[in-house]
């Protein structure tokens, strides 16, 4: 082997060129971090004030009114400009404060950015406000740990993806000690104000904060984000007031790119079907966006599902004179159906190959999985809130919490209701594959939510459509479409008729572009068969290669890949419109603080609409809040928002459903879009979801 010639490492590694090819911060890196985001009209004002709309209202749940009756009558205010506020209003808005800001839950792209609005406009009011992060979520409040933004700090993230620069954690603020604790270090720190960034478990925690802290005039902030997409505002009117969490863009678009270069790779060597499991916890929020950027074949949307009802059962029951509440609602098997029709369809064209995208909290709309969800929630809840131990602790092995479970059978404990676990859940739990058993044991989370993120719920779905295509092919159902030109000229290269052996063959021959091999050719034995009884060969005589090959091609190979996309996207780097959603929100938090206000989260209305309409405001948080079953007790959380079959943007994924679907001889539709790009003017301007409900609504 030829040697090179040896060189001097040192001077390499001094070269300019090789520095900066080299460094930890790329080029894209520190183009992000110097760009300037868009910002509000109003925020071009000195000073903003806080005007309240009292046309927005909403139905309160009596229950957050008896926890939070010191938040509850907040009203929705807007930001707007003072263009020559009075001179106590100016001292006010201009003295020196001292704030703290945390993250809490899974990161978002575009957190970083609210630092740096909220950084950006405590400093222009007040040089000498001062801003601390706690680090590592809730814990860092809890345990007075905190790091002061700087400059140098805050430069160093501006629309950067991740929430590298304070961490985050899940950490719920839930126990009178931890309350405590929090206002013990808030008290320490001097805080004027504190904002949370988060879902809507810390949005939950921000209301009872500003509740605890009323009194003590620590003002407290949410910030509405979640990559899911679930925290949607509407007023009781169905006005939109916050129409997207931040972060969702970026993830969706993220995670569109990964799946959008599949379809690529897919429709280039044809052989595999790709099964993209897309994060999202229970909504399918996620998964519809992924649906409208990249036309894959198959998108699964669980609020659809959850809608299902079997007419053949519904009309079966009807002619016996009887109803089947059964046929309401999806099962596994049903849905796995589903997955095999598309899949045989596609293959009857010659497509072996394509994408499914499986939200992940899709188990939550199966009936039968979502009732095991509630009954193990509600009985984990009750052995910990009853034993001294956690109930994992307890039993770390599966086979002990099965044994846990069988004691249910024969004895239910006081607090659980009668029969909670009886001897049919024994037995169709028992009949799940240990995988699926250990996922749905697995550990709630801080919450009491149910970890869909840790459940291969894709790996469960491919089980049974694999077994069911097997069952389709050995019926005949399940073949590869061959093309009649293909038919044609190889049967002619070995001189044999095309003619006379495709009605012999096929199933539609001289009907359809691509041909089926009949039914009942499943096997070289039974395409023998069919060739002896057509007396197209002797009895003895061996079936024609060029035969024997096109039936092969016929027989499906059905090839997975599983994928799962979630921290990937999570972790993605904003998109120009999660930069500058999330700068405007980071403003909107300074304004809010600046005016006095606790217990709102910030939020911009009109982001279904182009950047001139966007309009500065704050929501009341506790008026947003209902009862929801947490570790098996009900709680008041914020309400999560779910996918609406309703809306514009969902009609049109159903409308395009067998388009995409592409079970035509034609090309597939695939669309690709592309990388996140920040410094583009062809980067998109807002998700396609909020786009077409935006058009749809007749704006
Ligand atoms: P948040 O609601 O806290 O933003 O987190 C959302 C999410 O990314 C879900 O999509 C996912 O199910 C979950 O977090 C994963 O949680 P974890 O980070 O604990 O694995």
């Amino acid at each position: 082997m030829p040697q090179t010639k040896p060189f001097d490492v040192h001077w390499l590694l001094a070269h300019p060129d090789a520095q900066r090819a080299t460094s930890a911060i790329s080029e894209p890196v520190k183009a992000r971090c110097t760009f300037k985001p868009r910002i509000c009209d109003v925020f071009q004002a000195d000073y903003t004030g806080l005007t309240t709309k009292e046309q927005f209202r909403f139905e309160i749940d009596p229950e957050a009114r008896r926890q939070l009756p010191k938040i509850i009558n907040n009203k929705v205010q807007t930001v707007v400009k003072l263009p020559s506020p009075d001179d106590a209003f100016v001292q006010g808005y201009t003295r020196p404060r001292r704030i703290g800001i945390v993250f809490s839950g899974g990161p978002a792209p575009g957190g970083h950015n609210v630092i740096a609005g909220l950084y950006d406009a405590a400093k222009r009011a007040n040089p000498d406000s001062r801003l601390f992060g706690f680090l590592v979520g809730p814990d860092g409040i809890i345990e007075n740990e905190y790091v002061e933004l700087t400059d140098d700090l805050v430069n160093a993230y501006r629309n950067l993806g991740g929430f590298t620069m304070i961490k985050t954690g899940r950490t719920k603020i839930d126990t009178a000690d931890k309350m405590a604790a929090a206002k013990a270090t808030i008290t320490s720190l001097k805080l004027d104000a504190l904002v949370v960034v988060g879902g809507d478990d810390s949005n939950t925690n921000a209301a009872f904060l500003a509740q605890e802290l009323y009194s003590d005039s620590v003002q407290i902030i949410g910030v509405p984000k979640t990559i899911d997409g679930d925290i949607q505002v509407r007023d009781a009117d169905g006005n939109i007031l916050c129409a997207m969490s931040f972060g969702f863009h970026s993830a969706a678009r993220a995670f569109a790119s990964a799946i959008s270069n599949l379809s690529n790779d897919s429709s280039s060597d044809i052989k595999y079907w790709h099964i993209c499991r897309v994060m999202g916890r229970v909504a399918s929020h996620l998964a519809l966006e992924v649906a409208l950027q990249t036309h894959a074949n198959l998108t699964l949307i669980g609020e659809d599902l959850a809608d299902y009802v079997d007419e053949q059962r519904l009309a079966a029951a009807r002619a016996a004179e009887s109803v089947d509440y059964t046929a309401y609602g999806m099962t596994l098997r049903h849905l796995s159906r589903v997955i095999c029709d598309a899949i045989v369809r596609r293959a009857a064209v010659g497509k072996n190959y394509g994408i499914v995208v499986i939200p992940e909290g899709i188990l939550e709309f199966i009936n039968e999985i979502e009732v095991f969800i509630i009954k193990l929630n509600t009985i984990i809840a009750q052995y910990n809130a009853t034993h001294d131990q956690d109930f994992h602790a307890s039993f770390p092995l599966l086979e002990q919490k099965l044994d846990y479970l069988r004691h249910l059978v024969r004895d239910t404990p006081s607090g659980l209701a009668p029969n909670i676990w009886n001897a049919r859940d024994d037995e169709l739990f028992n009949d799940l594959p240990t995988f699926f058993q250990e996922g749905l044991l697995t550990e709630r989370d801080s919450h009491g939510n149910f970890q869909f993120s840790q459940v291969p719920t894709e790996k469960v779905l491919l089980d049974l459509v694999k077994d069911y295509l097997k069952i389709l092919r050995d019926q005949g159902k399940y073949k590869i479409g061959i093309h009649k030109h293909y038919y044609s000229k190889i049967l002619s290269q070995d001189e044999l008729d095309p003619e006379y052996f495709g009605p012999i063959l096929f199933r539609n021959y001289g009907e359809d572009e691509y041909l089926l091999v009949k039914e009942r050719v499943i096997s070289l034995r039974t395409l023998k068969n069919e060739l002896i009884q057509a007396r197209a060969i002797g009895k003895d005589a061996p079936i024609p290669p060029v035969i024997e090959k096109i039936y092969k091609k016929s027989v499906p190979n059905f090839k997975t890949q599983s994928h799962f996309y979630g921290y990937d996207g999570r972790g993605t780097d904003p998109t120009l419109f999660d930069c500058t959603y999330t700068y405007n929100l980071g403003l909107t938090v300074f304004s809010l603080i600046a005016n006095g206000a606790t217990g709102q989260m910030a939020s911009i209305r009109n982001l279904e609409h182009g950047f001139e309409l966007w309009e500065p405001m704050g929501l009341p948080i506790a008026p947003l809040m209902r009862l929801e079953e947490r570790k098996g007790k009900l709680t008041l959380v914020l309400e999560k928002s779910l996918v609406d079959i309703n809306s514009p943007a969902f009609q049109v994924a159903k409308t395009y459903r067998d388009k995409w679907l592409a079970a035509t001889s034609g090309d597939d539709q695939y669309r690709r879009p592309g990388p996140i790009r920040l410094h583009s003017d062809k980067e998109e301007d807002r998700p396609i979801t909020l786009l077409l409900n935006a058009i749809g609504q007749g704006k």
